[in-house]
């Protein structure tokens, strides 16, 4: 057994005053731990494959800043470009050479992406990819699909996967209905559900946006054909094919999940991993279709903040760290063990469960599934989820406060962390 009780004095008393100052005491849903119970954890620095709370405790981290810290976090490389850049500023609003260094490093790595735009954060992204969609087809109307989540716009707050899934909210309040009438649904993996709302809406879908690996309803990978279904679908109805890769962007693959499954999309929308740990998304795609964003075309978008210095550098060093031969060999061999190794677990002391892995995304479910969308994914025993979050955290070990939620591993991670993880698990297992 290993470093079972922990205290977490300071981190109660901290978030009790941050309950006062911010709805919920956090500034992002899911990491307020409500559908886990207990209060979180709140966090003081982060090294590596660790991170320490502000009592001084240790632990063994898989939520990763939610993605971005595929290289471990605080990476000496990353953090010494940041110092120096930072010398030069922390913000210019105008160009900058280090733009031209981090689209060209992104455009050669995504096979879709022949141009691309910078944004803030994936929700951006997703919103400007969205408008573009609609003004390049002169359609309205697009599908996404249940448990997919593409940030917290409004038209795509329906069905939506994420903070909405973890707190099963009802599609939210404040989204005018007008908004999200064009927003059609279908089930994940399911390609007949998709023609049959393509053959319902003639002429009038702009496109498909989906998470090609969805990680925002827990860890579902696409069936074989799903993709290869979706392509040809688009292609058939003049309809655009966006994969938001937000998660899976150089974390699935370096070129994404388009690389990993040999599937181009027509356009992308990126974040997290491109920016190494500071706030940025992107899109991308088409040259033609690209060329539609103002100035070069009508459709507008603009942002402060958008290119900015910092970021790029961050994103730029985290790119090359991500260069270096054998590190998604290495990524994806780790990653199979811990969901190997998690399942195994479960199977061994009576857990119906199953656990699955993509290089450095995996995810478990408390169901025996198999999960292939998000009803599958709410078949999980969610209130056995929260006592297996708790146990872990008391060895030790931060899992995404969520069940749906991926898990996220990075190259910072060693054998000897995912043993000791493994360790932990079988604890907690043969107690819940
Ligand atoms: N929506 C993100 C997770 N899929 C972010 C959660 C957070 O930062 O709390």
């Amino acid at each position: 057994m290993v470093n079972t009780t922990i205290k977490t004095t300071k981190s109660q008393e901290i978030f009790a005053a941050a309950q006062n100052l911010m709805p919920g005491g956090v500034n992002s849903p899911v990491r307020a731990f409500k559908s886990v119970g207990g209060q979180p954890i709140v966090f003081d620095h982060v090294k590596g494959a660790y991170i320490w709370d502000v009592d001084g405790n240790q632990y063994i981290d898989y939520v990763g800043t939610w993605g971005p810290a595929i290289c471990g976090h605080a990476h000496p490389e990353v953090i010494a470009a940041l110092h120096e850049a930072l010398e030069k500023g922390t913000s210019f609003g105008a160009p900058c050479v280090l733009e031209n260094v981090l689209a060209e490093m992104v455009i050669d790595a995504v096979p879709s992406i022949e141009m691309v735009r910078f944004v803030n954060s994936g929700t951006e992204a997703c919103m400007a990819v969205l408008r573009l969609m609609r003004a390049f087809t002169g359609r309205e109307k697009i599908i996404k699909f249940e448990g997919c989540y593409h940030g917290h716009a409004d038209m795509f707050l329906v069905k939506a996967g994420s903070g909405v899934a973890t707190l099963g909210l009802p599609d939210s309040p404040g989204v005018p209905k007008s908004v999200t009438s064009s927003t059609l649904t279908a089930p994940f993996n399911d390609l007949e559900a998709v023609k049959a709302l393509f053959e319902e809406n003639r002429d009038q879908i702009a496109g498909v946006i989906l998470e090609p690996v969805v990680g925002n309803a827990g860890f579902i990978p696409p069936d074989t054909g799903f993709l290869e279904g979706l392509r040809e679908l688009t292609q058939e109805h003049g309809a655009l094919l966006v994969f938001d890769e937000v998660m899976t962007g150089f974390r699935i693959a370096y070129g994404g999940a388009q690389e990993k499954f040999g599937i181009t999309p027509d356009l992308t929308t990126l974040g997290k991993v491109i920016g190494g740990g500071l706030p940025v998304g992107a899109y991308g795609g088409r040259q033609d279709i690209m060329s539609m964003v103002a100035p070069a075309g009508p459709m507008y978008q603009a942002g402060t903040l958008s290119g900015n210095p910092l970021a790029m550098t961050a994103g730029i060093k985290t790119l090359e760290l991500l260069q270096k031969a054998g590190t998604y060999e290495y990524l994806e061999q780790m990653t199979k063990k811990l969901a190997n190794g998690l399942l195994q677990i479960a199977q061994e002391t009576g857990h119906p469960a199953c656990s699955d892995s993509i290089s450095a995304m995996f995810g478990l479910f408390f169901t025996a599934g198999p999960v292939h969308n998000y009803e599958d994914a709410k078949k999980s025993d969610l209130a056995k989820f929260a006592r297996f979050h708790r146990g872990m955290l008391e060895h030790g070990i931060y899992l995404a406060p969520s069940q749906f939620e991926a898990g996220f591993t990075s190259f910072a991670h060693t054998e000897e962390d995912i043993d000791r993880t493994l360790e932990a698990a079988k604890d907690v297992m043969s107690q819940l």
